[in-house]
C-alpha cells in the first residue's frame, strides 16, 4: 500500500478552533425542535406498557372525536400504508431471521415502549391527551427478560414461527483451533458480561415532515447522522422514489450512534402529514428516548485462550452472546457482529475461532452506541490476557508485548480484516513511560501509607476506522458500500464551499474538512464554509457520519478534490499572470511566482472573477468556466487506528466506590488534522467509556418494565467523576488513504472498562478473582469482596 496523496505543511496539524463553536456556544445553533412551520401538527405515540403481548384490538374511536386531534394510526393501517417494513441494512449473517416490523406494532408488542398507535393534533397537549383515550385489548404474555431465560427450553417464543428465540448465529474461523488448544501448556477461559447501555445526546430525536400534495413531495428535518441514509430509507419504506425526498439535519445535539438507526417515528410523522395534509412535529422526550431509542452493549462473552508456558498466544475462542432487544434495529447484529470479528485485538494469534449468536429479549432493540461492537471485545481479549499473567505469573504488559502484532507484519489478515499499519508496542511503551512521568506508582505507594488503596490499569485497543470501503463492506456481507463523496469549490468572490454527504455531530468535522481544504488550497481558513446536513445541496451519495469515518474517508476526498482544484486554480492564475503555472504557489489566497510575493499577483476573487464574470476567452484553452472538483473516495481497505489506556483508581473497601484519580490514553491515528480536536474526541469517548465501566447501566426488572427510564436512575457521570485527561501521540499513516488520515472518534469508549477493571483489581490485591462485569457498581464491588472473603 502506497500513500497516494501528501499532506501539505501548515493547516493541516494545527491547532485551531473550531469553526461550529461560537454558534453552538452561544444559542445561535438550529436544533429539529426550532423548526417550526405554519399549520404545523404535533404528534404523540401511544407505548406499549407491556414487554409481550398480543394486541386484540385498538379502539381508537374517541380519540379520534377529540376536538384538535386530525388523525390517529393504529399498527394495521400504516402497514397498509407502508411500501415496505422498517429496514435492517447491516444484515450479514446467512439464514438471519428477519423482525420484519413496521413503525406501529401488528398483532403483538415485542418491548415495554414499542409503540402502538400515534395521533396528530393540533398541539402536543391535546395529542397527549388523545393518547390517553386510545382503547387497547391487550393479552398479556410471559416476558423473555435475560439471555438465559430466552435460552431456556421452555422459553415463550417472541417470534412463534421461529423454532427458538435466536435471530442468528455464526462463526469465522481462522487457522486451527482445535491443535492450538490440544497442545497448549495453559488454557485460561473467562465468562464476561457488558451491561446495556446506550447514547443520550442532549437532543433527544426529532422529526418534522411536510408533505406537498400536489408535488408529492416530502421534506423531513430530522436529528439523524446519515440523511443520505435517512431519504434512501424513507423512499424504501414510503414507496417513493428519492427525488421527491429531502432530509435535512440542522444542528445535530450529539448523536453517539444512536442517532444512526433509522426508527418509527420518521415513518410515522410523514404518514401521518400525508393524511392531513400539513406538517407534522414529531419530538422525542426524555423517557421515550430511553425506552423506544436503540440501546447497545449488552452481551455475554464466553473466551478462551491457549497459550505456551512463555506467555505466547497460540489460539484463542471465544462467543459472544448478543442480547437483542425485541426487534431488529437498523444494523442488525452489525454492532455484536463486529465484536466477533475482532475478538482477537491487537494480537498476533495464528489461530482464532469467533461465533456470534444473536438472541432476541423483550427489550429495546439492539442499536449503535459510539464504539460498536470494540468495547466488548476489548473487555474479551484485554480481560483474558490480564487472567493469563496471573495463572503465569508474568506481568502482563510483558504478555502484551510477546503477543502484539509487529510493525513489520502489516497488513495483518485477522479472521475478517486485513489491520493495515501501526506500531503497537511502541504505543504500549509510550503508555508506560507516561505513567511513569506521572509519578503514579509513587502516589500508590504514598496512598498505601494511608491506608488507601491505589492501582493502575492498562488496555490495549484497536478501532476499526473510515468504514467503509465497498469490497470490504461486500466482502462482510453487507447490502452497500460506503464510500464517501465531496465536493469542494471556488466561488465566484473567491471562497470556498466544501458540500458533504457527512454529519456534523459536535466532533468538529466541518473545522477538520475546512482544514484540509483550506490547507490544501492555500487559502486562509475562514475563507471556508462546510455545508452538511441536506440531501438536497449536498452530495447525493455517503453514508453519512458513523464509524469513524469522517477525518478519513471525508477528509481523504477533501484532499483529493482540493488538490485537483488547485492545479485548476493555478493554470488560470498562470493564463491571467503570463506565467507558467509550475511556477506559481497560493499562500493566504493570493498566487504570485514561487520565491517573489510582492511581484506580480491574483487574489482567488480575481481566479472567481475570471471563471464566472468575465468571457471565456479570460480562460486557458479549452478549459471549462467552473471551479468545482467532486471526489469519491472509496479506498481498499479500512483503516486501524490504535492506543493504549492507562487508569488509576482508588477503590474504597468500605464503601465499593472506585473514583478514577488518573487517565491516560497514547494514540495513533494517523495523520492529524487537528489535535485539538482528536484530543477533545479523546477526552469525551473516555468520559463515556469511564461511565460504562462505572455507572451507566440500563436495567429492566423482571417482568420487562424498564427501571431507568430518567437522568435519575440512569447515572450518567459529571464533571466531578471524570478526572483530569492526558493524550499522548504518535503517527503511522494510513498509506492507502489519501492524506494517511485514520479515524478516530470512538477510540475513548473501548479501551476504558478493561482499563478500569483491571486497575481496581490491582488496587484490591485480595480480590483473587476477575472482574468479569461491568458496570462495576458499589454493591458490585462489596459483592466481590465479600465472596473473595469467603474463599
Ligand atoms: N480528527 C482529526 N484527525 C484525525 C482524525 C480525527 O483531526 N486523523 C478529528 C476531526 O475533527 C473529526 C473528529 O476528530 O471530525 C472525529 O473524527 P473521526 O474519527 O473521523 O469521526 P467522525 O468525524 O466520523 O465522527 C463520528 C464519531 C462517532 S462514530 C461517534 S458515535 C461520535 C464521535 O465521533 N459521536 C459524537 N464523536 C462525537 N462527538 C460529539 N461531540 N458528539 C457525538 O455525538
Amino acid at each position: 500500500m502506497t500513500v497516494t496523496q501528501q499532506v501539505p505543511p501548515g493547516l493541516i496539524g494545527a491547532r485551531v478552533r473550531r469553526k461550529e463553536d461560537p454558534r453552538l456556544l452561544t444559542g445561535r445553533a438550529q436544533f429539529v425542535d426550532d423548526v417550526v412551520l405554519p399549520r404545523m401538527l404535533e404528534a404523540a405515540v401511544l407505548r406499549s406498557p407491556h414487554a409481550h403481548a398480543r394486541i386484540r384490538s385498538v379502539d381508537t374511536s374517541r380519540a379520534r372525536a377529540l376536538p384538535g386531534v386530525f388523525a390517529v394510526l393504529t399498527g394495521p393501517e400504516v402497514r397498509a400504508a407502508c411500501a415496505a417494513p422498517q429496514p435492517v441494512v447491516w444484515l450479514m449473517i446467512p439464514d438471519q431471521r428477519m423482525t420484519g416490523q413496521y413503525a406501529l406494532a401488528v398483532g403483538k408488542v415485542r418491548y415495554a415502549g414499542q409503540a402502538v398507535a400515534v395521533v396528530a393534533a393540533k398541539n402536543r397537549y391535546v395529542a397527549e391527551d388523545a393518547l390517553a383515550l386510545i382503547e387497547v385489548d391487550y393479552e398479556v404474555l410471559s416476558s423473555v427478560n435475560t439471555l438465559d431465560e430466552a435460552l431456556a427450553e421452555d422459553a415463550p417464543l417472541l417470534y412463534e414461527e421461529w423454532p427458538d428465540n435466536v435471530s442468528c448465529r455464526q462463526t469465522i474461523p481462522k487457522g486451527d483451533v482445535e491443535t492450538a488448544f490440544a497442545e497448549a501448556d495453559v488454557v485460561v477461559t473467562e465468562t464476561l458480561e457488558f451491561g446495556r447501555q446506550m447514547g443520550t445526546p442532549l437532543e433527544t430525536r426529532g422529526v418534522v415532515v411536510s408533505w406537498d400534495p400536489l408535488s408529492d413531495r416530502l421534506e423531513a428535518w430530522l436529528s439523524t447522522q446519515s440523511p443520505n441514509l435517512a431519504r434512501d430509507l424513507l423512499g424504501e419504506v414510503l414507496g417513493l422514489p428519492v427525488e421527491r425526498i429531502r432530509v435535512r439535519t440542522p444542528d445535530v445535539g450529539g448523536g453517539f450512534g444512536n442517532k444512526f438507526d433509522f426508527y418509527a417515528e420518521e415513518v410515522l410523522a410523514a404518514l401521518l402529514s400525508r393524511r392531513t395534509g400539513r406538517p407534522v412535529k414529531l419530538i422525542e422526550d426524555r423517557y421515550e428516548s430511553f425506552v423506544a431509542n436503540a440501546h447497545s452493549r449488552e452481551q455475554r462473552i464466553e473466551v478462551s485462550v491457549a497459550a505456551k508456558s512463555d506467555g505466547t498466544i497460540t489460539g484463542l475462542r471465544g462467543t459472544v452472546w448478543a442480547v437483542l432487544g425485541g426487534q431488529l434495529a437498523t444494523v442488525g447484529i452489525g454492532p455484536c457482529w463486529l465484536s466477533m470479528a475482532l475478538l482477537s485485538g491487537p494480537y498476533d494469534i495464528p489461530n482464532v475461532e469467533g461465533t456470534v449468536v444473536g438472541v432476541v429479549t423483550n427489550k429495546s432493540p439492539y442499536g449503535s452506541y459510539r464504539g460498536w461492537g470494540q468495547p466488548k471485545c476489548n473487555f474479551a481479549h484485554e480481560r483474558i490476557v490480564e487472567k493469563l499473567a496471573r495463572e503465569l505469573g508474568l506481568p502482563v504488559n510483558e504478555i502484551r508485548r510477546r503477543n502484539l502484532i509487529a510493525p513489520n507484519n502489516f497488513p495483518y489478515p485477522s479472521p475478517v480484516f486485513f489491520y493495515d499499519s501501526g506500531n503497537y508496542a511502541e504505543c504500549l511503551a509510550l503508555a508506560e513511560r507516561g505513567v511513569a512521568e506521572r509519578g503514579w506508582p509513587g502516589q500508590i505507594a504514598a496512598a498505601a501509607r494511608e491506608g488507601r488503596s491505589l492501582g493502575i490499569g492498562y488496555a490495549f485497543h484497536i478501532e476499526i476506522t473510515a468504514l467503509g470501503p465497498t469490497r470490504i463492506m461486500n466482502g462482510a456481507g453487507l447490502q452497500h458500500g460506503s464510500f464517501d463523496e465531496e465536493v469542494v469549490r471556488v466561488d465566484s468572490s473567491g471562497g470556498v464551499i466544501v458540500r458533504t454527504g457527512l454529519s456534523a455531530l459536535g466532533q468538529g468535522i466541518q473545522t477538520a474538512l475546512a482544514q484540509v481544504a483550506a490547507g490544501t488550497l492555500g487559502v486562509p481558513l475562514d475563507s471556508v464554509t462546510v455545508l452538511s446536513g441536506d440531501t438536497e445541496t449536498t452530495p447525493f451519495t455517503g453514508y453519512g457520519t458513523g464509524a469513524s469515518r469522517g477525518a478519513s474517508l471525508g477528509g481523504g476526498a477533501v484532499l483529493r478534490a482540493s488538490t485537483r482544484l488547485r492545479e485548476k486554480v493555478l493554470r488560470v492564475a498562470g493564463h491571467l499572470l503570463e506565467a507558467d503555472p509550475s511556477d506559481l504557489e497560493i499562500a493566504d489566497g493570493r498566487i504570485s511566482v514561487v520565491g517573489n510575493p510582492s511581484g506580480p499577483s491574483v487574489t482567488m476573487r480575481d481566479i472567481g472573477d475570471a471563471a464566472y464574470r468575465r468571457l471565456a476567452g479570460n480562460l486557458p484553452g479549452d478549459e471549462n468556466p467552473t471551479l468545482e472538483e467532486r471526489d469519491v473516495l472509496d479506498p481498499d481497505n479500512v483503516a486501524f487506528s490504535y492506543g493504549t489506556t492507562a487508569a488509576l483508581v482508588e477503590a474504597d473497601r468500605e464503601t465499593g466506590a472506585v473514583t478514577v484519580l488518573g487517565y491516560l490514553v497514547a494514540h495513533d491515528c494517523g495523520t492529524v488534522i487537528n489535535p485539538t480536536i482528536v484530543d477533545g474526541q479523546l477526552h469525551g469517548g473516555a468520559a463515556q467509556g469511564i461511565a460504562g465501566a462505572l455507572y451507566e447501566e440500563i436495567v429492566y426488572d423482571s417482568g420487562g418494565q424498564l427501571l431507568t427510564r430518567s437522568f435519575m436512575d440512569y447515572l450518567l457521570p459529571t464533571a466531578s467523576e471524570i478526572p483530569e485527561f492526558a493524550t499522548l501521540h504518535m503517527t503511522t499513516t494510513a498509506g492507502h488513504i489519501p492524506g494517511g488520515f485514520k479515524g478516530m472518534g470512538e477510540a475513548g469508549t473501548i479501551g476504558a472498562a478493561s482499563a478500569i477493571t483491571a486497575a481496581i483489581e490491582a488496587a484490591l490485591p485480595e480480590l483473587g478473582v476477575s472482574l468479569t462485569r461491568v458496570p462495576v457498581t458499589p454493591p458490585r464491588l462489596l459483592d466481590a469482596l465479600d465472596a473473595a472473603a469467603r474463599i
